[in-house]
Parts: structure tokens; sequence; C-alpha cells
């Protein structure tokens, strides 16, 4: 099946397009990681092109991100599914956020979706998180927090909610992984970060390898 109708979908920010092409894809047993991976997340990318080239602008990728959601809402229950094939039935608990300042959810979301579908108990701290919230997460028994940015100006945030964690005392009772495109394992090794993940399956599995699950 061509999966160009949902990537186009989305790059063109028609919500009901993008709904309907999962939809059909879906039907035509076509993989949920297939449709994520051959179109969702490659029409993000296209997206992030032509911003760069100002063909774009905010308003256009405001669009295409709602479309984007859309169908991730519609693949959730295959993509959770999916990842619960391999995973364990244990449910530690995770606290995931985007960090102060940034705003771009998409990601961090799928990466919930992956945890949940492996079994974790996740408490979504949503975007532009501070460091107080990440530190509440772990008074209230997070075993591993998941930190995310999108822009190179909130990068550095990370480090902030890093050293926030060790002031407030609770850096040793929690593994803390990031991610984001602007990210590497460098970047992450840098500020101490306990894991790094490129990728919401990456993550998964470096999860459950920091909590030895
Ligand atoms: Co923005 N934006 N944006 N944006 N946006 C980028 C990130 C950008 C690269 C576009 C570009 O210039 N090519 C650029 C950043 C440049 C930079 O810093 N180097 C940019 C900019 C500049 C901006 C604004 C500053 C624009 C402006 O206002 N002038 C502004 C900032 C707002 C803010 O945050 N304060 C802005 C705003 C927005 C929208 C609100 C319009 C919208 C976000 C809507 C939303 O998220 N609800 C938006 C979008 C959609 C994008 C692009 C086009 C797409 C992002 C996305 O959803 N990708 C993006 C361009 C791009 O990425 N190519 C862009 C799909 C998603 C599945 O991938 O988020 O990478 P990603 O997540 C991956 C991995 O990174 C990883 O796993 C995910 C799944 O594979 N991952 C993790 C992510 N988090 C993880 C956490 C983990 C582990 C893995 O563990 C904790």
């Amino acid at each position: 099946m061509d999966l160009k109708k949902v990537y186009d979908a989305v790059v063109n920010g028609n919500v009901d397009e993008t709904q309907v092409g999962v939809r059909e894809a879906l039907d035509a047993q076509v993989p949920a990681e297939t449709i994520l991976n051959e179109a969702l997340i490659p029409a993000m990318t296209e997206v992030g092109c032509l911003f760069e080239t100002q063909e774009f602008y905010v308003p256009e990728m405001l669009v295409s991100a709602k479309a984007m959601q859309s169908g991730l809402k519609t693949l959730k229950p295959q993509l959770a599914f999916q990842e619960a094939q391999s995973g364990g039935s244990t449910k530690p608990v995770a606290a995931f956020g985007t960090v102060k300042g940034d705003l771009h959810d998409i990601g961090k979301d799928l990466v919930i979706i992956m945890l949940e579908g492996a079994g974790f108990k996740i408490k979504d701290l949503g975007v532009d998180v501070p460091p107080e919230k990440f530190i509440e997460a772990v008074e209230d028994g997070a075993q591993i927090i998941g930190m995310s940015a999108m822009l190179t100006t909130t990068m550095p945030n990370m480090k902030v909610t890093l050293d926030a964690l060790k002031e407030a005392g609770v850096r040793d009772k929690v593994k803390v992984i990031v991610g984001g495109a602007p990210l590497n394992q460098t970047y992450a090794d840098h500020i101490g970060a306990d894991g790094y993940a490129k990728d919401a399956s990456a993550a998964v599995r470096k999860a459950k390898e920091l909590l030895s699950i």
C-alpha cells in the first residue's frame, strides 16, 4: 500500500485525511511501526525542512503537528500492543516531560505511548516543565525521569534540571534518560544523564536496561 497519502496529509496539515489514510493502511495490514517510520515521522522531517527554507511558517508547522497527533492517536492502540508483545509484566513508574521553555511534545508523547505499551506506569508532566516539577515527581516515587528537548536553546535546561535534582538531594534515587532531535550520547554524557535514546523504541530499551527489568 502507498503511504504517500498519509505523508502528504501530514505535510498539508489535513487531520481528516491523515486519520483516514492511517486507518486504510492499518486495514491493509501495514504494520503500525511502518506507518510511523515511513510516513508520519518523515512527513514531520519534511515540515521542518520547509520551515527552514521559509516555505512554511509556525502556523503551518502547527497544523501539521495537529495532523501528526491525530495519526498517532489512531495508531496508538497498535503501537502500544506491538511494544507490549516484547514487554515484561512489572509496572515501573516513570515521569516524562519536555524541559522548560520547550513546547514540542510529539516525540515525548510517542515515547510515552511505547513505554506504556511496555508496561510502564507513566506520569506525563507535559511541556515547558520546570525543574521543580521533575523533583516533585521523584518525591512522588518516579523511578525514572525522561526529559525531552527539541531546541538547541532548551537543551541546557536538562543540565539545569539535573543540577536541581542533585541540590534537592534526590538525584541518586532516580535514573534520568534524555532524548530529542538535537541531542546525542556525547551531550547526555556531558550533562551527566544516565541514558540517551535516539527514538521511542530505543527509549524503551534504555529505560528497561537502566532499571534492570
Ligand atoms: Co518547532 N522547531 N519550533 N515547532 N518543530 C523544530 C524542532 C526545528 C528543528 C524546525 C527547523 O528549524 N527545522 C526548530 C529547532 C531548531 C533548533 O533549535 N536547532 C524549531 C523551531 C525553531 C521552533 C520555534 C522556535 C519556531 C518559532 O517560533 N520561530 C518554536 C519554538 C516553540 C517552543 O518550543 N518554545 C517552534 C514551535 C513549533 C510548533 C509549536 C509549531 C510545533 C510543535 C507542536 C507540538 O509538538 N505539539 C513545531 C514542530 C512540529 C516542529 C518540527 C517540524 C517537528 C517536530 C516533531 O514533532 N517531530 C521540528 C522539525 C523536525 O523535527 N525536523 C521543529 C516528530 C517527532 C516524532 O520527532 O520530536 O524528534 P521528535 O522525537 C523523536 C526523537 O527525537 C526521540 O524519539 C522521538 C520518536 O522517534 N525523542 C526522545 C524525543 N524526545 C525523547 C525523549 C527521550 C527519548 C527519545 O527520552 C526522554
